[in-house]
């Protein structure tokens, strides 16, 4: 039996810098990682035009100066590869790889009361053991495929967009399908257009989308950007949403409709998510002035798709603009536009089954070479169910978890004892530019294990009552928002994953911004953490084996 002071599951970004502060201070610890090699999101996702929709220089890890300093980001939205090459050189420069066992999925993880500890069985069969267990397990890494008949059947290649593989798909003369217009669907499809045969999208429900903007960041635009980190990272702290993009304070109706329209045709044209998150705040809580900016989106997709029916299908009629995830795109509208690009309105004829040689709707058969199903994930809770974890007394977080979620600060759990979540449901990651909240998250759990060692405690768990203060708190939130009623992954909506279905709203996301959540758990940890029970328990750990991974230990 193999036992660590702390184990990491998941080597994506959050994985990544856990384990550098781990490292940093001595802890045995190490990270398993289901993947073949670490980066998460970056490592899956190879689909063509994946890239972020922050600003690379905001998405980056803030946490070394010289890393800054050192790295060129070359675009302004940089592209899978570039951000997986970012990442393993952030593990190499740190030292990090050493900490990490890949391939190495951890089927469950149970709390052993009498020991206070947690034991991990993992896909290959061992068992290890650990005081602290840090999950870092992604928000969007439990990939979902419709509950269709008939996938097995497919003759030709198909695959999910998250499992995308890692050798080049000849896509050059080839009829391709994209089944789902979610961020994903949308890049994809911008990306191939124009290098496929024939592309049909099928799409279910169009999105709201706003042109990313990308571009090429020079050497001197690149200095500047290094000369202004702090500030920029400044900006990032005190935005709701960890991004540069600020909302405008003026009022909706406190401005003319022409000055409304002037803020609107400034942003369309800038880069990234301003259109979203500078715009007038009312956009996210007033239905009126929700509507009226919805409009004026539909006009410019009626400008920029020649045939006006093909535009009207593409123009969502069941939620407004923002509501759900705004996907950046990149040539998509225009991509309906050219005579090799068809959609499909599957909303009007229902996907039936996936043929050998294609799939067939409720008016016809098609052919194709290629599925991509673009069909999004199980997210934020997802990843949590595939493992069997359970805490006090057997209880199964899958259970806990069934019907409605519940967490302190999305970091810990009651009933989980010795267990954080730097990224986890109900925390200030998922609503916000997704490293920013992670370094915040990373930051206060490894604060506070520091907290936990030097006071000589080795069992901690957040009580009930605060739980549900937090859970509360978060549900209350979402009250003042016109996305509780979208049918999107922040309510936690999934049409793939039973129970998940339209009409179970799931409280998943942190609406109240970034800056606010800050204040909270930094204000819990300044005043030295009341709402978690700090004790001792549990028989000294098990001897340490034999693992073939160099880790320090902690002095
Ligand atoms: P999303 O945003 O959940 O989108 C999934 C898309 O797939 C969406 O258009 C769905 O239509 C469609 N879908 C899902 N299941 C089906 C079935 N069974 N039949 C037809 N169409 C289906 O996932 P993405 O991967 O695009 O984006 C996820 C996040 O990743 C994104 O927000 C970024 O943060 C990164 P529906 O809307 O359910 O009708």
């Amino acid at each position: 039996m193999t036992h660590y002071e702390a184990i990491v599951v998941g080597a994506g970004v959050a994985g990544i810098y856990q384990i550098k502060r781990l490292a940093d201070l001595g802890i045995e610890a190490t990270v398993l990682e289901a993947g073949g090699d670490l980066g998460g999101t970056w490592y899956w996702n190879r689909y063509p035009g994946a890239r972020f929709d922050s600003e690379s220089y905001t998405y980056g890890y803030s946490f070394s100066r010289e890393l800054l300093d050192e790295w060129h980001w070359k675009e302004r939205f940089s592209g899978q590869p570039e951000n997986l090459r970012y990442l393993n050189h952030v593990a190499d420069k740190f030292g990090l790889r050493k900490y990490m066992q890949f391939n190495c999925r951890v089927d469950a993880a149970h709390y052993d009361e009498a020991q206070n500890l947690w034991r991990l069985r993992v896909s290959d069969g061992r068992e290890l053991t650990c005081r602290f267990l840090i999950l870092a397990l992604g928000l969007l890494s439990m990939p979902t495929l419709p509950r269709v008949e008939g996938m097995e059947s497919f003759k030709g290649q198909s695959f999910h967009t998250f499992h995308w593989p890692q050798e080049p798909v000849d896509m050059a003369g080839k009829r391709v399908a994209v089944i789902g217009t979610g961020a994903t669907g949308i890049q994809v499809i911008g990306e191939i257009a124009d290098k496929v045969g024939d592309l049909t999208v099928f799409q279910r429900r169009p999105n709201w989308s706003a042109p990313l903007n990308n571009g090429p960041i020079s050497d001197e635009q690149m200095a500047d950007i290094r000369r202004r980190y702090d500030e920029i990272f400044a900006a990032c702290a005190r935005s709701p949403g960890g991004f540069e993009h600020e909302p405008d304070r003026r009022g909706f109706y406190e401005v003319t409709r022409e000055e409304r329209l002037a803020l609107w045709d400034k942003l369309y044209d800038e880069p990234g998510f301003g259109i979203w998150l500078a715009n007038f705040r009312e956009i996210f809580t007033d239905e009126k002035a929700n509507a009226e900016f919805s409009e004026y989106i539909a006009d410019r997709i009626r400008k920029r798709v020649k045939d006006p029916q093909v535009a009207e299908k593409l123009i969502p009629r069941d939620h407004g603009f923002g509501v759900q995830r705004v996907p950046m795109e990149t040539r998509y509208f225009e991509a309906y536009n050219q005579p090799n690009v068809h959609l499909v309105d599957i909303s009007e004829t229902p996907l039936v089954r996936i043929t050998e040689t294609g799939l067939r709707t409720t008016e016809r058969d098609y052919e194709f070479d290629i599925i991509v199903y673009a069909t999004g994930f199980d997210a934020i809770t997802g990843a949590f169910d595939k493992i069997d974890i359970r805490g006090v007394g057997g209880e199964a977080l899958a259970d806990k978890w069934r019907t409605t979620i519940s967490s302190y600060l999305g970091m810990m759990i009651h009933g989980f004892p010795n267990l954080l979540m730097p990224a986890g449901p109900q925390s200030g990651s998922a609503s916000t530019n997704y490293p920013r909240g992670i370094e915040t998250g990373v930051n206060w759990c490894t604060d506070f294990l520091e907290h936990v060692w030097a006071k000589g405690y080795t069992r901690f768990e957040a009580t009930e009552a605060a739980e549900k203060r937090w859970t509360d708190h978060v549900t209350g939130m979402y009250a003042m928002m016109l996305m509780r009623k979208a049918k999107s992954w922040f309510t936690g909506y999934n049409s793939n994953v039973p129970g998940h279905e339209q009409g179970t709203i799931r409280y998943l996301v942190y609406n109240g911004g970034s800056p606010k959540y800050v204040g909270i758990i930094n204000s819990a940890a300044a005043k030295g953490y009341p709402d978690v029970s700090l004790g001792a328990g549990g028989a000294p750990p098990p001897a340490h084996g034999p693992m073939g991974v160099t880790s320090p230990t902690r002095a």
